[in-house]
């Protein structure tokens, strides 16, 4: 038996954690927290035992599956492969590039095979049809980050550990262990800011478990955030708060943004915001007046009709509280491995070209997810024939899952890279199963860029893949050099390959020093013999804010130092990064960008509008992870979790009692789903998972299919949408009668 150090790849926490193994057996005894884990300090939460289920379920592919007269049989990799190849290539040269879609899921993030290979993959397909889960969550927050200080990712974080003040609206991290904000022990975190004599307010229109654990908690209606952050930042101004702090100089558009403030003063958006005058001036006041404050918000201020306001309006308040870039305030972080660090020009990419039916815009390359059912069904020049899903489930992840499951079920070609055959996969052609998490190597590539502290983990893979399994950076790259018509090159050759295009492009626009004065060919030859993600990590650190620089700056980051520092690293706190981090075309910081100021037309036809009568909103919980580890016993045992949580009051009103069984409908669909009453809720709000409704037919569950559920994305609507295109998954207008 022996403990191997591994980092949980589960959520955005990124907890170190020791692993026991048997790897004679290529089996798991045990997960543990690191203790010695600089950042994580032991914590994990019970998703990490999970871990082991995980590794063990009987149900996780091992091999791949080929469909063969209907049915889906296992088969050899070099068959799968192959038949997944030719099955898109058919497509292709059918009907263009533009006839395959991929969408990427979540655990793409959590991934460095899939971050760095799935973009390979992208760029062989060269198609337009690009799908990813982030516009069912963040890209509200990407869009406008991007329009505010020029990068999708240029997100502040707060400053948890040493704020004052924490405003969270439309997060439960309690619950969700935190997203866009990697804090790993995050509850602990939050009651450490009580404790030193700070406040936590909560801004949700349930009272959750974070609301439990904060100061102050405010219902709000569902989409009411950027009414509310509004009416706040007016009465910044007009009581002479506002203040820029370390931003001063490095802004423009204040004076519009006095202007947009003076039309919601509090008495204006109060009674639709749920929100009294009164409490929104004093929630405004507390921030101006604490010493330090953040404002952060998450899914519920993203995945809302409104989502792209909301996120503008929780950073405009911290400019606007001089609390953006200070310690204790939202800060951005630097860190260790940045793709595209060196690149100066501003990247707003959005609404370049628009989606076949429904003309959305594109952002960051890609069509909202909500819409691709549309470009599947939609006959004409154009239409989607074949699908490629990496590590998603969006039968169950995006509005209108049944009809996209209709529409998935009448391509010409499905192929998915995924460990389950679920609700998506199992309607594929091929599967291809990359290895167990504990299989690969991992470092947080893209939840490091949003930490409370700049951190530095690697880990080795836990256990080693079975054999002639291949990496899933090498499925991905595989299919790649199929689609490119390189099929008979060597695996290492196109790796070669990606590793040279991607020291070319990091090394473009960087300064010499990066690579210590190196060429190209120099830089390439010093990573090797490192290949896969390793080598491309390797780049990203030694050119890297905390590089190594190739040798050039003694002491820096390299793959090596952190092979060396097992534990990970902590690179210290968050520090201010105003100018350097703002990367629009004037490097100044736009408060009041056009596409958004131009948003606020929908802002006031909603606060026109009344509130609907009962509204829908999701919930998370601990021991679930979106769609996918509800097939695990010591995750799903317990209590019926997929259950539509309504306030007594509601429930007195639309006769439902608990333990019986209501309908929920909308413009979209509706779904049946037992009534659990609880004053939590905000009356008119009613509340409902994600990511259950596993009795589909094909999936290969057993576990999950016992907790079937019901898939709330048949109700959420595919036309609800924020104006960067993200589905509105909450504050659905639903009617609600017992079932
Ligand atoms: N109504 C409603 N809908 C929601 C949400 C909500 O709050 N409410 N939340 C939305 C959000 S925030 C998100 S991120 C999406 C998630 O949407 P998706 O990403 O589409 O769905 P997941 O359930 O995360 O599915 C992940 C898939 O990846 C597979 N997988 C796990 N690990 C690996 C791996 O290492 N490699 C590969 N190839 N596959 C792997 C799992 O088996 C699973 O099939 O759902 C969204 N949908
Ligand atoms: N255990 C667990 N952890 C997870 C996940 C999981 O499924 N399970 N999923 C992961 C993923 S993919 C993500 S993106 C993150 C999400 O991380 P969080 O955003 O922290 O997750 P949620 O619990 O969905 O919190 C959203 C909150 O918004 C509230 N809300 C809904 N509508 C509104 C609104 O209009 N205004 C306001 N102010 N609040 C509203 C909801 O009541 C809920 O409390 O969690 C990640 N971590
Ligand atoms: S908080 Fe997230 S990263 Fe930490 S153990 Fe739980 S699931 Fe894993
Ligand atoms: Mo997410």
């Amino acid at each position: 038996m022996v403990h191997r150090l591994a980092t949980c790849p589960l959520c955005e926490a990124t907890c170190g954690i020791v692993v026991e193994v048997d790897p004679e057996a290529g089996a798991v005894r045990g997960v543990r927290g690191d203790p010695d884990d600089p950042f994580a300090r032991g914590h994990i939460c019970p998703k990490a035992h999970g871990l082991k289920a995980l590794h063990e379920d009987p149900d996780r592919l091992r091999a791949p599956l080929v469909r063969v007269g209907g049915e889906l049989r296992e088969a050899g990799w070099d068959d799968a492969l192959g038949e997944a190849i030719t099955r898109l290539d058919r497509v292709r040269k059918a009907h263009g590039n533009d006839a395959v879609a991929i969408y990427l899921g979540n655990p793409s993030a959590h991934s460095l095979d899939v971050m760095f290979y799935g973009q390979v993959l992208i760029r062989a397909l060269g198609t337009k049809q690009r799908y990813s889960a982030s516009s069912v969550d963040q890209l509200p927050k990407m869009v406008s980050a991007a329009l505010m200080f020029g990068g999708g990712l240029t997100v502040p974080v707060p400053d948890v550990d040493r704020t004052d003040h924490l405003l969270v609206l439309g997060a439960n991290p309690a619950a969700s262990n935190g997203s866009l904000m990697t804090a790993p022990g995050i509850v602990d975190r939050l009651r450490a800011i009580t404790a030193r004599g700070g406040r936590v307010v909560v801004v949700d229109p349930r009272r959750t478990e974070t609301a439990a654990l904060a100061s102050e908690h405010v219902f709000v209606r569902p989409g009411g955030d950027a009414a509310l952050l509004l009416a706040m930042i007016e009465t910044l101004f007009a009581e002479g708060r506002v203040r820029l702090g370390a931003v001063e100089g490095h802004v423009r558009g204040l004076d519009e943004v006095r202007a947009i403030a003076a039309r919601y003063p509090a008495e204006r958006v109060a009674a639709r915001v749920g929100v009294d005058a009164a409490t929104i001036r004093r929630l405004a006041r507390a921030h101006a007046d604490a010493p330090t404050a953040a404002c952060y918000g998450r899914i519920g201020t993203t995945a809302q009709e409104l989502g792209t306001l909301a996120s503008w309006a929780v950073d405009l308040l911290n400019v606007l509280t001089g609390n953006l870039d200070r310690p204790g305030g939202a800060m951005f972080t630097t860190p260790a491995a940045l793709p595209g660090r060196h690149r100066r020009r501003a990247s707003t990419r959005f609404g370049r070209f628009r989606s076949r039916v429904r003309g959305l815009p594109e952002a960051f390359g890609e069509l909202p997810a909500a819409t691709l059912a549309d470009e599947i069904l939609e006959p004409g020049d154009g239409a989607v024939r074949a699908l490629i899903t990496v590590a998603g489930n969006p039968v169950l992840s995006v509005p209108g899952g049944d009809r996209l499951a209709r529409a998935i079920a009448s391509l010409e070609a499905r192929v998915a890279v995924d460990i389950y055959r679920n609700e998506t996969t199992a309607l594929a052609d091929v599967i291809l199963p990359p290895p167990s998490a504990l299989a690969r190597g991992h470092y947080d590539v893209a939840l490091y860029q949003l930490a409370i502290r700049d951190v530095a983990r690697w880990a080795p893979p836990v256990l080693d893949r079975a054999p002639g399994a291949p990496a899933e950076w090498e499925i991905l790259l595989t299919l790649a050099k199929g689609l490119m018509g390189m099929g008979a090159a060597p695996l290492a050759m196109a790796d070669d390959f990606v590793a040279k295009e991607l020291v070319e492009r990091e090394l473009a626009d960087a300064p010499p020093e990066v690579s210590g004065g190196r060429t190209s060919a120099e830089v390439l030859a010093a990573l090797a013999p490192r290949r896969g993600p390793a080598r491309l990590l390797d780049l990203l650190l030694r050119t890297g804010a905390h590089g190594d620089h190739f040798g050039a700056r003694p002491g820096g980051l390299s793959l090596a130092a952190l092979e060396a520092a097992p534990h990970g690293l902590d690179l210290g706190p968050l520090r201010p990064r105003v100018p350097d981090v703002v990367r629009t075309a004037d490097g100044l910081i736009d408060l009041a960008p056009a596409l958004i100021v131009g948003d606020l037309a929908r802002l006031d036809a909603w606060l026109d509008r009344p509130a609907p009568d009962v509204a829908l909103i999701g919930r998370r919980q601990l021991r679930s992870n979106n769609s996918w580890m509800h097939n695990l016993v010591p995750l799903i045992k317990g209590p019926e979790r997929c259950t539509l949580r309504v306030h007594p009051d509601d429930a007195a009103r639309l006769g439902l009692v608990a333990g019986g069984r209501a309908r929920v409908t909308s413009r979209a669909g509706e779904v049946v789903a037992p009534v659990e009453l609880t004053d939590e809720l905000m009356p008119g709000v009613v509340s409902l998972p994600h990511g259950f409704g596993h009795d589909a037919p094909g999936a290969q569950l057993a576990v999950a299919r016992a907790h079937a559920g019901v898939n709330t994305n048949l109700v959420t609507d595919p036309l609800l949408l924020d104006v960067s295109g993200n589905a509105a998954l909450n504050g659905v207008p639903v009617t609600v009668a017992p079932a």
